[in-house]
């Protein structure tokens, strides 16, 4: 915003809050969103995808002691998963290419402990690169989950040398897989196979990042770019601040009692913009088990998780494994597409599409062309200019009097509020608190929900 647009919105500011209260907390220079951070915020929802010798030994986590030769996904199918991940509506997707057990899904030049000692494809086989490739052919950015604790290699536990090979396995993923559009770092820490714990080099670790790939997001509870929300159910608290103090979590997999409620809900102070990512599994498990076949979550379920991440300001991950096989189960594609239909239906009617709007201050208003029942309300900030209201209502015209059908804290990237249908042809967002000048966005009006 220029000088002239910020005095500009002051002054309509200042007349709008005669009439409507509103007070902003304080001004101060607020962080904004890089270019990547903006396109994933935008992007809202990642598929992650668990697989490795876990998938074989039917564990979640395995202990670095298992035969390569048990990896053999004989009908492996990169373009099934993304065909999947593309009828959800994902438009990104992590890959686990090691996990703790420290078995490697791609030939990595620097341990034996990998697809290249597998039947698979006689060794010959790369699952990162058919995962990048068909992702890519799908539309569907890539990204990779690379697991700091190892529970398979010696040198885990032993400082430098541990360090020297995780930096030489990252740069091998960030210089052969062309773009990756994040980078998942796990906070998880334990002991290695000579029962000590590795301290790793997060300052090597970003710089590698930025140097050989300036566009990817790093997550972890410690960002820098993307932060945990704090809990693995994939829900975002309310409030939820993009910004965050950076010195409350220091490192990925900082151990405090209030770590989580931090990562939860951001700060409204905070000094540097990393949103929030809240991952959670299609089933009861991070990898498949033919157990939890009949476990997996409902359409509905689904939905009620969009609502508390994407609806709360936070981006859902959300984790579907491949089988044995090498196939995401019917069940899970089923699912997958399921909820990317009832998705586009309930937001396939925006009644605030071609409305009169007003914007008075901290203020918006919309005439709509009819008095259409609405049940649902989605609010953004234009999140390029930071992040700034901290309490609002949204009110309908009934009768002749306003009257509020919803109430909330943040707003941010996004914001859905439902609330039971009223019928009105008017509607107004007002902004009653704010950490700096607020900058609405787009709003967006949907009817209820009609029975499939
Ligand atoms: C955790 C890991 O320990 C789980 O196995 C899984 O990968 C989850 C996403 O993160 O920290």
């Amino acid at each position: 915003m220029n000088r002239r647009e910020f005095v500009m919105s002051s002054a309509t500011v200042a007349a709008a809050a005669a009439c409507v209260p509103f007070t902003i907390i304080s001004v101060p220079g607020r962080p904004t969103p890089s270019p990547s951070q903006l396109w994933w915020q935008r992007a809202e929802m990642g598929l992650f995808v668990h697989f490795g010798v876990n998938t074989f030994t039917d564990r979640e986590w395995g202990e670095g002691r298992e035969d390569p030769r048990i990896f053999n996904p004989v009908s492996l199918d990169a373009r099934q998963w993304a065909r999947a991940a593309r009828a959800g509506g994902f438009k990104y997707a992590l890959l686990t290419a090691k996990h703790h057990d420290g078995f490697c899904l791609w030939p990595s030049k620097y341990t034996e402990h990998s697809v290249k000692r597998s039947p698979w494809r006689d060794g010959h086989g790369d699952v990162v690169r058919e995962f990048v490739d068909a992702m890519r052919a799908e539309g569907v950015s890539p990204g990779l989950y690379l697991s700091p604790w190892d529970r398979h290699d010696a040198r885990y536990g032993t400082g430098e040398a541990y360090n020297d090979y995780y930096i030489a396995q990252l740069t091998e993923l960030l210089t052969q897989y062309g773009p990756i559009a994040e980078v998942w770092f796990d906070g998880a820490n334990g002991e290695g196979p000579n029962g000590r714990k590795q301290s790793y080099d997060w300052e090597r670790i970003h710089r590698t990042v930025r140097q050989l790939q300036p566009n990817a997001l790093m997550f972890s509870d410690a960002g820098p770019d993307i932060r945990w929300i704090g809990n693995e159910r994939g829900t975002a608290g309310d409030p939820d601040w993009c910004t965050v103090n950076p010195a409350l979590v220091p490192y990925a997999g900082f151990d405090s009692p209030q770590a989580g409620e931090w990562l939860q809900h951001g700060q409204a102070d905070g000094t540097v913009w990393r949103p929030g990512e809240a991952d959670v599994s299609i089933r009861p498990g991070w990898f498949h088990h033919d157990a939890e076949d009949g476990k997996v979550r409902s359409t509905e379920d689904l939905l009620e998780l969009y609502f508390a991440s994407v609806g709360r300001n936070a981006n859902l991950l959300l984790n579907v494994p491949p089988t044995r096989d090498g196939r995401f189960h019917e069940a899970d594609v089923a699912r997958l597409a399921e909820f990317g239909r009832e998705r586009a239906r309930l937001f396939a009617d925006d009644r605030a599409a071609g409305a009169r709007v007003r914007r008075i201050g901290n203020v918006v208003e919309l005439e709509l062309r009819e008095a259409a029942p609405i049940a649902m309300a989605v609010l953004r900030e234009r999140i390029e200019w930071g992040q700034a209201v901290s309490g609002y209502r949204v009110d309908a015209l009934v009768a002749g009097k306003w009257s509020t059908v919803s109430r909330g804290t943040t707003i941010g990237r996004s914001k859905i509020d439902r609330f039971a249908a009223i019928a009105s042809d008017r509607w107004r967002v007002v902004v009653e608190q704010s950490a700096a000048l607020p900058q609405l966005g787009e709003v967006g009006l949907f009817g209820p929900r009609r029975p499939s």
